[in-house]
């Protein structure tokens, strides 16, 4: 297991957890009380297995009440807290730092109703993403997002991190489809922001406060989500060209040409499938290319969508802007289409220890930085990839080495945190800034903006137990 690097970090002036704690969790969720530390160990260690806490209690709760009833006596005792979800978090906000209580929502997962009209969601926060959207699915509605951990994180997870993903750029950011919000406060109070109203403008909308809040604000019990019409006709197209350039081009005709059935278009570099193959023994259905473009279409009518991305294909190939590409409507080929991009993840894991950069960029420098990234990793890493949401701006670079390096580290950061404040790009567009990338917030944000989140912080945590080591700056 690589332990990354901990800047020298002093544990917060919080209590220490005592026998006479664990009778009382025992007496709140008796029975989802877990002190076995090989039961721990998988809580305790994020799934790019990189950060690792030493928690000595994790509590299983079933509803708000004991979520409340939890956190009213940790808030009491002075007992630090992490939220978890389904733990596939990528900036290490998700596990202790130190030995901070972990609170789980796997438990949480009722599906409380579904307006089919309306298309308007309302579930306990631990419901897993991928089995929401089966059952929005079966009345023909859609979950608003979709990304590659859709089988394990938790809608409350998704709102705590904002969570992006490939469909952004169809259904918007989760500011914009998420009615209302159940959090409980660290106090113990319980925030009732639940609405399922489209239009309310009766006061600060405080919900949005807590979608992107990292688990630093509170812990988000329930939400109502707004589900739209799921396309009854998909198809997916990859397509290889040439250059970056190319790439650009190519989503400007596709969004001229395909308008409003445009779901995702996703880039991935040559070295990205080059990857994908080695470490996954996964197939490039096309000829090698320099790059790799993902488009899908979502619609109401499969004869009419396919006529206009055939003819979006034809035209990229007889103007030369495509190479080569396949088209899919058959959903196993969609799905060995879309492996091909949603399992880079997993594939960069292969290789041992994975420097991992979600960053927004101007599309006209968007790919320099892999370029510039490459030429200064000569001989200091495995590999350096580039893939991601281009059509929202969002470059995935990761860097790999056979294990955690110091000196390929110090090669990274703070360079490309520099390079993306350059660019006056955003050094976390959509994973969020946990314990790993808390310290360049400030290439990101303001000084007037990092000052007003803190007293944000100190108004609603003022005993500072709701995840700390995350989100805000250490000094
Ligand atoms: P966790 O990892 O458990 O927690 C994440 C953060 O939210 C932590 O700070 C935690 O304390 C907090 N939190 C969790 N639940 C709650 C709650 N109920 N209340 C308050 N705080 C809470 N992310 C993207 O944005 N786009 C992608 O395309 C994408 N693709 C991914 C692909 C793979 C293969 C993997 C492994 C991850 C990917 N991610 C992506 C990152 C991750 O899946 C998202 O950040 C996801 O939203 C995390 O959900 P989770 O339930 O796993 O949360
Ligand atoms: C994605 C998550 C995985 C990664 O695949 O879109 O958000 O490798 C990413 O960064
Ligand atoms: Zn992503």
């Amino acid at each position: 297991l690589t332990s990354e690097r901990y800047p020298k970090l002093q544990r917060g002036p919080f209590a220490t957890l005592t026998d006479a704690d664990v009778t009382s969790f025992e007496r709140i969720v008796s029975g989802r009380v877990i002190t076995e530390p090989s039961e721990l160990d998988g809580y305790n260690t994020d799934w790019l297995r990189t950060v690792r806490g030493s928690s000595k209690l994790l509590l299983r709760p079933k509803t708000t009440e004991e979520v409340a009833a939890i956190l009213s006596y940790c808030h009491d005792r002075g007992l630090a807290v992490v939220p978890q979800g389904g733990n596939t978090g990528l900036v290490g906000g998700s596990v202790p730092v130190f030995d901070e209580v972990i609170i789980s929502t796997h438990l949480m997962n009722n599906i409380i109703s579904l307006d089919e009209v309306s298309g308007t969601l309302v579930c306990q926060a631990g419901c897993v993403l991928a089995t929401l959207d089966d059952h929005v699915g079966q009345c023909g509605l859609t979950m608003p997002l979709d990304l590659g951990a859709k089988g394990s994180c938790h809608i409350g997870g998704n709102l705590a991190t904002n969570a992006g993903g490939v469909r952004l750029l169809r259904y918007g950011s989760l500011h914009g489809s998420v009615l209302g919000i159940e959090a409980v406060l660290p106090s113990g109070e319980v925030l009732d922001c639940m609405s399922t109203l489209r239009k309310d403008n009766t006061g600060y909308d405080l919900k949005q406060m807590f979608i992107g809040s990292e688990g630093t604000l509170g812990i988000i019990t329930a939400a109502s989500i707004l589900c739209p019409q799921r396309p009854s006709a998909v198809s997916v197209a990859l397509l290889g060209c040439k250059t970056f350039q190319g790439v650009l081009d190519i989503f400007k005709q596709t969004k001229r040409q395909l308008g409003e059935i445009l779901t995702a278009f996703e880039f991935m570099d040559t070295a990205s499938m080059e990857l994908i193959g080695e470490n996954l023994r996964l197939s490039n259905p096309i000829g090698a290319s320099p790059f790799y473009v993902l488009i899908e279409t979502g619609g109401s009518n499969q004869a009419h969508d396919e006529e206009k991305l055939s003819g979006l294909l034809e035209g990229l190939m007889e103007k030369g802007m495509a190479a080569d590409g396949t088209l899919a409507t058959e959903m196993t080929k969609i799905q060995a289409i879309w492996s091909l991009r949603e399992r880079l993840a997993e594939a960069l894991l292969h290789d041992g220890y994975c420097y991992k950069y979600d960053v927004s960029l101007p599309l006209s420098a968007f790919y320099q930085l892999v370029i510039d990234m490459r030429q200064r990793l000569e001989g200091a890493a495995t590999r350096v990839v580039g893939y991601g949401h281009v059509g929202d701006g969002n470059l995935h670079l990761n860097v790999t080495s056979p294990e955690y390096s110091q000196r390929t580290m110090d090669l990274i950061e703070p360079f490309i945190y520099d390079w993306v404040a350059k660019q006056k790009g955003s050094i976390s567009a959509e994973h969020g800034l946990g314990f790993k990338k808390r310290d360049f917030i400030y290439h990101s944000k303001s000084t007037s903006a990092v000052t007003l989140m803190k007293q944000i912080k100190n108004l609603v945590d003022p005993k500072g137990i709701m995840n700390p080591y995350k989100l805000l700056p250490s000094k």
